[in-house]
């Protein structure tokens, strides 16, 4: 009998011991008990980190979207697998249960279909936070078509990039979105991207906000219409285990953006395995996890997840300060939300309005509240302990990323301990080490390093669509025989981990992840920007904003600071989006340079956090002389 789900301290040492020991053993009871297979695998594992490959369930045949609807059809058929809790507060809440969510997954597969997506082809999806979003991914799914599924926050040069990169036939998206107050109209920024975009055929529209768009003839077409005529029985494609399941784009530090590579079967096995763990998720329960699905926590944790585990899984359409800051909380008490999953920029952001917006609430049915995105300040940690698990939630930090599918690092609810800022410890199955510059592994605890993987686990992404050199280079160059994160970590006395951050030239802002190279070639589009640089520093909610050091070829004609400031963070609005626009900008006579040119960023970066001290030797540069001149000026 497998371990699925682990109820206490012991358990977790020895399952994953197992884990380790016998990894091969361990996965494949769980995938065996636990999902519906039309062919069970002839391998469960094969793995070589310097090509690199890894192939998890090889031969095994499956449709995921069977694991998260069908097989519920039997004993969960009315029970609610989505509730919807749109932007208004006055806007009834839909239930949606797993029998309308079957049916309507059904339909709009049988439509994609009938427009001529087949198997293997890839489809865009770009809508906001409805109903829809989940049964246009598992319509993909369904059928087989590989989802791509861009932040409805994205601009329209973002979005024709992903579109383009991964050559989509087809767009799911809708007339506008509600965000709170505003209302964003996303087929207009749709029908932008696309102008750039000559190989996508058709354009599915959803009608969210009724506002008027354009609609093209015989490429645009209303999506309602066209379900109202579509059958609710669509067999489900048989997959590979691992045939592509989606694509989902995360920053790079250089050149465009990511297009990771997620597979079926090992995906399905660990989201689902580790929904049920680092939740403790009990049959009835309601969960909420706050992310957009435009991100990987959305994915995981927002739809395969808790849809493989017959689970209610909130949607949430809004933001947590409309009408007010007590938004969140309300919906908790609304919904007898058991298990609360958000970023830190949210609860820092919240915290600061005051506890007033949260004291009045009880927050009865919440038994797990966690985190994810970014690194979690102690007096965030602290407040979200107190003031919304009232001292008896287990908080759960958990650490993962676009690249690893499922979560890796995290503390099991009632199971291990928490610890203020902590990650704690590895889920099963995870086999971390810290490293340091040399590539030497440090041992033991009190220890701080680059963290990596040594051993594949069935989650991780397998490639970077189009570029599998690139796959190789990013993550599997830096240390031998080891998949590299990105990000630094420390273990302390007692083995557990806390992030402490990136170290590379990637910045996460409000849990965003901005590589600083997109950022900056937008801003060197301006006609008298001749270079520039862009760093973080620490911001009290987004955790760390952009600080952008930039250098001019001359003087605009009736130069105006502000108005230039204000040109240079739309160039950053439409190339990216408004998430990568910069807090402060500092014009200077020059950039730090090393003697091959390559500009300094460390510097750049002491400066923008104000640590002028901590600056090192610059003795080296090119140029050490623009330094004086750059501190001096610098704005704090
Ligand atoms: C899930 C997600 C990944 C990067 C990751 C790290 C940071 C995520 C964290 C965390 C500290 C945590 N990160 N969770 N840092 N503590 N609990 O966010 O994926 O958008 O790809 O970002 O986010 O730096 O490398 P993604």
């Amino acid at each position: 009998m497998s371990q699925y789900h682990i109820k206490n301290l012991q358990e977790y040492l020895q399952v994953y011991k197992k884990s380790i020991d016998e990894p091969e053993t361990f996965w494949a009871e769980i995938a065996e008990e636990q999902f519906i297979w039309h062919k069970k695998w002839n391998k469960v594992l094969s793995w070589d980190f310097t090509k690199p490959e890894v192939k998890w369930f090889e031969g095994a045949q499956l449709n995921i979207t069977e694991n998260c609807l069908d097989r519920h059809l039997i004993t969960r058929a009315n029970k609610t697998a989505i509730i919807f809790e749109p932007n208004h507060p006055n806007e009834k809440a839909q239930h949606i249960t797993y029998a309308a969510l079957y049916e309507q997954v059904c339909k709009m597969a049988n439509v994609l279909k009938a427009k001529g997506v087949q198997k293997g082809d890839r489809v865009c999806i770009y809508l906001p936070m409805i109903p829809e979003l989940t049964v246009a991914i598992l319509a993909c799914a369904r059928i087989g078509a590989v989802h791509s599924v861009v932040f409805a926050g994205f601009s329209a040069t973002a979005l024709a990039t992903r579109i383009n990169d991964c050559n989509c036939k087809m767009m799911i998206t809708s007339d506008g979105s509600f965000r709170g107050a505003k209302t964003l109209n996303l087929k207009q920024i749709v029908d932008d991207a696309l102008v750039n975009c000559k190989d996508l055929e058709t354009v599915l529209v959803v009608k969210r906000t009724g506002e008027e768009v354009q609609m093209e003839i015989e490429r645009d077409f209303w999506l309602e219409e066209l379900l109202n005529e579509a059958s609710p029985i669509c067999p489900a494609e048989i997959m590979a285990a691992e045939d592509p399941l989606f694509i989902l784009y995360t920053s790079g530090s250089t050149g465009k953006p990511k297009g990771m590579l997620h597979t079926t079967a090992g995906y399905m096995v660990y989201t689902a395995y580790t929904f049920k763990n680092v939740f403790q998720y009990e049959e009835n329960d309601v969960y909420w996890c706050t992310a957009d699905v435009g991100w990987i926590t959305g994915h995981s944790y927002i739809i395969y997840g808790p849809l493989c585990n017959g689970a209610t899984s909130v949607m949430f359409e809004g933001v947590p300060s409309f009408p007010d800051y007590s938004r969140f909380w309300q919906i908790v008490e609304k919904h007898n939300v058991n298990q609360f999953y958000t970023a830190p920029t949210a609860i820092r952001a919240l915290a600061k309005e005051g506890k007033n917006y949260v004291e009045v609430f009880k927050l009865k049915s919440l038994k797990v509240i966690g985190t994810v995105g970014e690194p979690i300040n102690e007096e965030a940690w602290k407040w979200y302990n107190e003031y919304v698990g009232k001292h008896k939630c287990p908080v759960v930090d958990t650490w993962f990323q676009t690249e690893t599918g499922g979560i890796m690092i995290t503390p099991i609810p009632y199971v291990t301990p928490t610890k203020p800022t902590f990650a704690t410890l590895p889920f099963i199955g995870v086999q971390l080490a810290l490293m340091d510059d040399e590539g030497k592994e440090f041992k033991g605890n009190q220890v701080a390093g680059r963290l990596t993987i040594k051993f594949p686990w069935p989650s991780m992404a397998r490639s970077i669509w189009g570029d599998h050199e690139r796959y190789k280079n990013t993550y599997f160059s830096t240390f031998k025989n080891q998949y590299f994160t990105g990000d630094g970590a420390l273990r302390d006395a007692t083995g557990f981990y806390r992030i402490t951050g990136r170290v590379d030239d990637i910045i996460i802002v409000s849990g965003h992840n901005l590589g600083t190279a997109p950022i900056e070639d937008a801003i060197n589009e301006h006609e008298y920007i001749a270079e520039s640089a862009v760093v973080g520093f620490p911001h009290e909610v987004k955790g760390n904003a952009l600080y952008g050091f930039i250098t001019l070829k001359e003087t605009p004609p009736n130069f105006n600071l502000e108005a230039l400031e204000k040109q240079i963070n739309t160039l950053i609005a439409t190339h990216i989006g408004p998430i990568a626009k910069l807090d402060k900008i500092q014009f200077t006579e020059g950039l730090p340079k090393t003697r091959s040119g390559k500009i300094m960023r460390r510097i750049l970066r002491k400066i923008a956090e104000n640590k002028i001290d901590e600056l090192g030797d610059i003795s080296t540069l090119l140029n050490p002389d623009c330094v004086d001149s750059i501190i001096e000026n610098r704005l704090v």
